[in-house]
């Protein structure tokens, strides 16, 4: 079965690629108006999980089919996705650098719409808005590459798919969920809920956006609680706004994606984990996802704990 969603993936023409595209959009439209997932309340960009059986956490797949489908092989997804209250989350960067942008688009909104439940796409700042330039972006060549005339075309219908995707997740009063980090203006803590939630429509005047897509944690940061980025947008974000974070939305642990790594690391005193899931892009790092049942993650108290259930892809 995860072999017969590789090869469509790998091989849609530009018909079957925006139908499919487009049905994920549908069902993620459609979650936004009605402001509920099973288990769960949809507040715009974020979206707070309160009833959970299993969770599978995926982090930045860079267009690396492989590792994508040893993921799917192992949690044996079309039984874990038949369960609404089992959630697979993506933590976003689905495109750019590894070989296949396109086919790993086409797979995880296959899934969106197959299970709109279970299936939840966050956004990586590779997904980000025109008006935030970064590379390596292949994706608009590697879809010349696959569509010829249609890249166009099909390039904006993704931009504005991108705008769906979540930014957010926060799981019971367990886990907080982002691709990059921690917003570290004081305001955005004042209703973390409306600051997230509009943080799409907001990005022109507001850093919130921006800072979930592209933040990194660090050790020591200046007394202001952050400094610039090597990347050149975000910041880099310290302990202090973890904690601010963790308490605002009463949750134990940060996980994030990002950063390449061996599968995962533990930053800022076991507050969070950075999981990475992409291999064939960075052959000297690992690809890893988490896989917990509810229950134990209800036990978890920190990153260290939470390490327990990440799996390594050997
Ligand atoms: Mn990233």
């Amino acid at each position: 079965m995860a072999s017969g969603l590789a090869e469509s993936a790998s091989q849609a023409g530009s018909a079957e690629f925006l139908k499919v595209l487009g049905e994920a959009a549908e069902a993620m439209q459609l979650q936004r108006q009605a402001k509920t997932m099973a288990g769960s309340i949809v507040r715009g960009g974020l979206v707070e999980i309160q009833k959970l059986d299993n969770l599978v956490i995926v982090s930045d797949l860079h267009g690396d089919m492989e590792s994508l489908f040893r993921i799917l092989g192992e949690i044996e997804y079309d039984k874990f996705l038949s369960n609404p209250l089992n959630k697979l989350v993506f933590l976003g960067d689905y495109v750019d650098r590894g070989s296949d942008s396109v086919g790993i688009l086409y797979s995880v909104c296959s899934l969106k719409s197959r299970h709109p439940d279970s299936v939840l796409l966050m956004r990586g700042n590779h997904e980000a808005p025109a008006e935030f330039p970064f590379s390596p972006h292949d994706l608009p060549y590697d879809l010349i590459d696959r569509f010829g005339d249609d890249a166009k075309m099909i390039y904006r219908r993704i931009l504005e798919f991108f705008k769906l995707t979540t930014l957010a997740v926060v799981i019971r009063n367990d886990l907080l969920l982002v691709h990059g980090g921690l917003p570290t203006e004081p305001d955005a803590l004042e209703d973390f809920r409306e600051s997230i939630s509009l943080a799409q429509e907001n990005h022109v005047h507001s850093r919130v956006l921006e800072e979930l897509l592209w933040n990194d944690p660090r050790p020591i940061v200046s007394k202001l609680g952050w400094d610039r980025s090597s990347r050149g947008i975000g910041r880099h974000f310290g302990s202090q706004a973890t904690k601010r974070w963790l308490a605002a939305t009463g949750t134990r642990t940060v996980v994030r994606g990002h950063e390449p790594c061996q599968g995962f690391k533990i930053d800022h005193d076991r507050m969070i984990l950075t999981l990475f899931s992409s291999r064939e892009a960075y052959q000297d790092f690992k690809a890893a996802y988490i896989s917990v049942d509810a229950d134990r993650l209800a036990e978890i108290k920190d990153a260290e704990d939470l390490s327990k259930y990440v799996k390594v892809l050997d």
